[in-house]
């Protein structure tokens, strides 16, 4: 039987590039610029995509995929891709949750103690040879000992990050769009009341319109002077201008950010202040975790196409029933 094509679209691991070629009858697009070649060849052929790093998938390069069936993300967040256009044009898109939960909450926790602890700086003031020349790094401002985390985004991540800050005896709170009934943390149905309550928020959020600058100038107002931010969720979620200023006028005391509006892009202004530690966007950054991802992407396309059912589509574009 021929082999279906397949689009191999953004970075993706070779090992993943690899099974994909051999099941598959798969086109690299390794980046925008190769879109018009490989699509003059093979557009009308091509009934899925492997979608890595966040390679754009908008109305425009849909509409000259005719054959296409569905969207294997390989991340949990799946934003970058025009869901309404999908959704109208039965594609299914499937993501990659639970694979990467454990890694992400582990590295929300570890940019949350290197922002209150600053072990970064403290790090480059021992390289610096400052320990023996000057002493001791400075105490600390701040611990994460009088703390209590308000999370924003009590998801599968959230959770995994509030189970964390329990057994560090660190005080949880969340705000989400619905309560969980499992859960024995104490909700706030509105954002500022949270903010206002804590002094540390932890942003677990998914980029989607709804979520777009959710965290604003007020909100930061609303933390006040100790107010540290950690964003794992996505750069958009947060008002970077507003945050930059908050940062460099001392009106909340620090941040800590693996994601960013403009990626790989990070704002001059940001890379200057002292008081923000700025990750590479390496929340699920590790081979165990992203051949786990590589795994599951690839599993969504076999599955769909082997017996119309793909192991984890998203909410959005519901599968097709077959009959
Ligand atoms: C990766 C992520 O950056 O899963 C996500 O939503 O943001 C990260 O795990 C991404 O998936 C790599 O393409």
């Amino acid at each position: 039987m021929a082999k279906i094509d397949v689009l191999a679209a953004g970075a993706l691991r070779p090992n993943a590039l690899e099974t994909l070629s051999h099941r598959f009858n798969c086109h690299r697009v390794a980046g925008p610029e190769d879109l018009d070649p490989v699509l003059s060849q093979c557009g009308d052929a091509v009934r899925g995509i492997a979608r890595g790093g966040h390679f754009a998938v908008p109305r425009a390069l849909l509409e000259r995929l005719p054959k296409l069936e569905i969207i294997a993300n390989f991340g949990v967040g799946y934003d970058g891709i025009d869901l309404n256009y999908c959704a109208g044009n039965r594609i299914v898109v499937t993501n990659t949750p639970d694979v990467l939960t454990e890694e992400v909450a582990d590295t929300a926790l570890g940019l949350l103690l290197n922002t209150v602890r600053e072990f970064s700086a403290a790090e480059r003031y021992l390289r610096a040879g400052r320990w023996e020349k000057e002493g001791a790094y400075r105490l600390t401002g701040a611990t994460l000992r009088n703390r209590t985390v308000g999370v924003l985004g009590l998801g599968r991540i959230g959770l995994a990050v509030a189970r964390r800050l329990e057994a560090m005896r660190v005080p949880v709170v969340y705000h989400s769009r619905h309560q969980r009934a499992d859960v024995a943390y104490r909700y706030y149905p509105d954002l500022k009341s949270m903010a206002e309550a804590v002094d540390t928020l932890m942003i677990v959020l998914p980029g989607t319109d709804a979520t777009v600058n959710v965290v604003d100038a007020a909100i930061l107002k609303a933390l006040g002077p100790s107010g540290i931010v950690i964003n794992i969720g996505r750069g958009s979620v947060i008002d970077e201008p507003a945050l930059i200023e908050a940062l460099a006028a001392r009106t909340i005391y620090a941040a800590g950010l693996d994601v960013f509006a403009d990626e790989p892009h990070v704002p001059q202004a940001l890379l200057e202040l002292d008081n923000a530690v700025l990750f590479p966007h390496l929340g699920s950054a590790s081979v165990y975790t992203r051949d786990a991802m590589g795994q599951l992407m690839i599993d969504n396309l076999t599955g769909w196409f082997e017996t119309r059912k793909p192991l984890t589509p998203v909410p959005e574009t519901p599968v097709p029933q077959l009959g």
